[in-house]
């Protein structure tokens, strides 16, 4: 990093005013410029971005280099888009339709905008504790040989103080301190508000105490030079300052100089006379206001001061709406200048009417060179990065021998055989698991690969040779990375592991398990996840009520219908071992493809027979969502159609009922997820057309309109009795609706309608309907 000089402070601090401009008017120009013709308000935060213009200027135009990579508060998205127009990377246009279909997004997005968006944001704490994972996934890659030395960046995370309520957060830097985590920034724009109101007092002691704990430098900014200065003269000022309640230092900021003046009168009467005799109203109000996250000096001090890899906490002290009229009103959240205050501020920042998007608007000929010059030299890097897909091959993947099975264990063995056989693909996979790595299957895996630190740390159970059937040493070539219990860091490890092709350019293959159940505990992570096109395998095991005797607490229930709501997240559920060898072997395809995304495989702990296939003509069938496991005949009457872990149940059932239901048929359904989405995608190109039937239509098809459908899922039933709409079919749901208990599984079956009894009455049912 080069060394500012004091041309590039003032540059700074010019491109600072040129970003709370720009930031403030392509909000305006969305919300009263563009025509609109729904009459929605449009919206935006022009205070939240006002708040940080200084912190991001600092950071896009001197601190940051090339590999360094940045989560920007949801709220301070125009920033980011203000930064890339100056750099050029950004359309004028993109700009004028902010907000707009197809125009800059209101939050930063990795796929929609077209500026190079390193971490998408929205969901606040999120982008926060990514920045995390993705460091350890930067250290992953250093330690595996596939990341040089130059190649390596800083991670950065831009925050808002209310953001720090967040959980996942703490969640997060539990987790980093056991990594040793390093070589991040978080920078907390702590402007004492939140959305509602201004945020609690005195808890940032707090803050610094948690992180410290957890190994952080914590680094606060809270004057800026000029306040520093007076406020050292001036002890007793400075006490009282210091003892302000968020909510009365908002207020005198909102307020301005004169309610400085009065209330400092009130305070110290005739000793404050001197001081303030020293200040006209407007200079006084912008004393007070030059908190450390606006001084341009303190910042680029405090950001060239930290170039170690300890990973350091910013709080930087800022004003709400800074500059603007509503400069730290409580309610300036999603506050909106109105014309006329914006044709105030553009005044006041020298831009002339009509010229509000040009560049360097406003800036003198004297500091124009200083400026340019800065910009060029932060241009490095600035473009969106092409993502690193389609080269690493994926062998076969052979279903693991034996007559009875269960997809958990088929897992875990087909696992270990590709540990074992090597290869780059293997190379490339990293597990995960937040403290369920033997109970999902993966101990066999972790043997033969090892645990991954960046240190080497002896299994001291194997050194003492103590028996064991896991035998974990862990070194900096391990593959696996062992996470406390807390989903949600699992699914934000599988987002980061998940980008590493576009964060570095090196493809990994991400799998984590998970109980499925457990799910729900990280959803939201999850999504986040697949919102930003993170690539990964989510193995959820074991699932449903036929994890038995472990009972309700640990039985799912709704995670298939979370799936079939979960964009870019295939949900696949195989019932037999080589129907998930297939499904693996098809998840790192979709991996590392462009057009590809993730999968989610529910697996189950029970063991079946296996099934005699005559050919492979199945195979395409479970990978697009069903096939017929037995065909049904020619004017079939019904079919029971079944997913998972109760196909045994319903092959017996098929067995029983054959002779007098005839042609009955058993479709096997190996993803809801695909046949929705197929059917869904096949209505939609009928509009332009296309007359080609959904895989589940041509399944469905194979029956006469009239036939039932018997359907059955260890998940809630709606998982599969939307069938009955595909061509108006009558349905039987078999499922489960209520929460699960301990029991052997005919007990349960029996409970909760699972067995062959139940699917005999729903056969009968439909077909006396029918009658
Ligand atoms: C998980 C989540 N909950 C709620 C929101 C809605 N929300 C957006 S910003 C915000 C307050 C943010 O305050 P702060 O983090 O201090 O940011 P500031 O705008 O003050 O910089 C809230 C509640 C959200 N985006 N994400
Ligand atoms: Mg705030």
């Amino acid at each position: 990093m080069l060394k500012p000089v004091a041309t590039d402070i003032e540059a700074l601090k010019i491109l600072d005013e040129r970003l709370r401009w720009l930031s403030a008017w392509t909000i305006h120009h969305a919300n009263h410029v563009r025509t609109s013709d729904d009459g929605l308000k449009v919206g935006g935060h022009q205070a939240s971005c006002a708040s940080m213009s200084a912190i991001m200027a600092a950071l896009y135009f001197h601190a940051l280099g090339p590999h360094d990579r940045v989560a920007v508060k949801p709220h301070a998205g125009p920033l980011l888009h203000a930064i890339h127009y100056l750099l050029g990377s950004q359309s004028r246009e993109q700009l004028e339709n902010f907000r707009g279909f197809g125009g800059a997004q209101s939050y930063p997005s990795r796929t929609k905008d077209k500026i190079p968006v390193d971490f998408s944001t929205g969901s606040v704490g999120l982008g926060v504790a990514i920045t995390l994972f993705a460091s350890l996934i930067q250290d992953y890659l250093s330690a595996h040989g596939s990341l040089d030395e130059a190649d390596r960046g800083r991670f950065v995370a831009l925050i808002g103080d209310a953001e720090l309520d967040e959980g996942n957060i703490y969640e997060a830097i539990i987790e980093g301190a056991k990594h040793d985590v390093r070589n991040l920034w978080w920078i907390v724009d702590y402007n004492r508000q939140s959305l509602d109101a201004t945020s609690a007092d005195r808890m940032f002691e707090r803050f610094d105490e948690i992180f410290q704990s957890c190994g952080w430098r914590v680094v606060e900014l809270r004057y800026g030079k000029r306040l520093q200065t007076v406020l050292a003269e001036h002890p007793t000022l400075k006490g009282w300052f210091e003892t302000l309640p968020n909510a009365e230092l908002s207020a005198l900021h909102y307020q301005g100089g004169a309610a400085w003046r009065k209330r400092l009168d009130a305070e110290f009467g005739k000793d404050a006379a001197d001081f303030l005799g020293g200040y006209d109203d407007d200079a006084l109000a912008s004393l007070f206001s030059d908190l450390g996250g606006h001084c341009m000096e303190s910042l680029v001090e405090a950001f060239d001061a930290a170039q170690d890899d300890v990973p350091t906490l910013f709080i930087a002290w800022t004003i709400k709406g800074f500059g603007l009229p509503f400069a730290g009103h409580k309610d300036n959240h999603a506050g909106l200048m109105n014309p006329t205050q914006m044709a105030a501020l553009r005044t006041g920042m020298d831009v002339r009417e009509g010229q509000e998007w040009e560049l360097l608007e406003g800036i003198g000929d004297n500091a124009r060179p200083g400026v340019e010059a800065l910009i060029e030299r932060s241009r490095i890097a600035r473009e969106k990065r092409g993502r690193a897909f389609g080269s690493v091959s994926v062998p076969a993947i052979p279903a693991p021998a034996g007559d009875e099975q269960s997809t958990q264990a088929a897992f875990g063995r087909i696992l270990l055989d590709l540990s074992k056989t090597g290869g780059d693909l293997a190379d490339r996979i990293v597990t995960t698991s937040p403290d369920v790595t033997v109970s999902t299957n993966l101990g066999a895996w972790v043997n033969q690969r090892g645990l991954f630190r960046r240190g080497e740390m002896a299994d001291v159970f194997a050194k003492e040779k103590i028996a064991s059937a896991q035998k974990w040493n862990a070194n900096n070539r391990g593959q696996h990375i062992e996470l406390g219990i807390a989903e949600s860091n699992l699914f934000l490890m599988l987002a980061a592991a998940g980008l590493s092709g576009d964060l570095f350019g090196q493809r990994l293959f991400p799998i984590g398990t998970l109980y499925d159940p457990f799910i729900a505990r990280g959803l939201d992570a999850l999504n986040y996840a697949c919102y930003q096109d993170a690539r990964f395998l989510l193995v959820a095991t074991p699932s449903g009520i036929t994890l038995g005797p472990e009972g309700g607490a640990h039985q799912s229930i709704n995670p298939p219908l979370i799936a079939l709501g979960q964009p870019s997240l295939r949900h696949y559920e195989p019932a037999y071992a080589d129907e998930l060898a297939a499904m693996i072997e098809h998840a790192f395809r979709l991996i590392d493809d462009p057009n590809g995304e993730s999968t989610y495989l529910r697996l189950s702990t029970r063991n079946i027979m296996q099934i005699e296939r005559a050919d492979d003509s199945w195979r395409e069938g479970a990978l697009a969502g069903g096939y017929w496991l037995r065909a049904p005949g020619d004017n079939a009457e019904a079919a029971i159609v079944a997913m998972g872990a109760v196909m045994p149940e319903a092959l017996a059932a098929w067995e029983e009922l054959r002779e007098d239901v005839p042609g009955l048929g058993l479709l096997a359904v190996t993803s809801p997820d695909l046949l929705h989405r197929g059917w869904t995608a096949a209505q939609a190109r009928r509009w332009q057309g296309a007359r080609e039937p959904s895989h589940v239509e041509q399944l469905l098809s194979k029956l006469p309109r009239t036939a039932g459908l018997v359907t059955l899922a260890d998940a809630a039933p709606a998982s599969l009795s939307w069938l009955g709409g595909v061509l108006g079919q009558r349905v039987a749901p078999l499922g489960v609706e209520k929460f699960g208990q301990t029991g052997s599984l005919a007990d349960l079956y029996a409970a909760y309608r699972l067995d062959g009894a139940a699917i005999t009455e729903a056969a009968a049912e439909i077909l006396l309907q029918n009658g």
